[in-house]
């Protein structure tokens, strides 16, 4: 390679990686799935946001922030995708809540309805 095509090379690179930057907010979907039954909110958001847990598995929701949140399914504001998150609900600062049974084999959105437009307060449960 000569030092011209090396120079080109790196320019190129330095321009797709800096182009390749996404400057939207994550969606739960390019987030990674992690096998746990536990999501913890702090004041950076839910995490993990994209959970696979075994059929007829529950969700524990923990609130570790320093304000209330309100953990419901999708789709906001009618929360009927999937009842079961429902049950979490409001959380006040240190409280924790199960969700119902999830009995179905489906992808189940939830959002904080308090703050249903902040994207690190939504995520997706996947049962398997
Ligand atoms: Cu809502």
């Amino acid at each position: 390679m000569s030092r011209r095509t090396q120079l080109f090379a790196a320019l190129a690179l330095a321009v797709s990686v800096t182009c390749g930057k996404s400057p939207t907010v994550p969606t739960p979907g390019n987030t990674p799935q992690v096998q746990t039954n536990t999501i913890t909110i702090t004041a950076s958001g839910a995490n993990p946001r994209n959970v696979q847990i075994a059929l007829g598995t529950r969700v524990l929701f923990i609130n570790n922030d320093t304000r209330s949140h309100n953990m419901t399914s999708d789709p906001h504001p009618d929360h009927n995708e999937c009842p079961d998150i429902n049950q979490v609900g409001f959380l006040a600062p240190g409280q924790s809540r199960e969700t119902g049974n999830m009995v179905d084999l489906r992808t189940c959105g939830f959002h904080d309805h308090d703050n249903p437009s902040q994207a690190n307060l939504t995520g997706q449960i996947v049962t398997k």
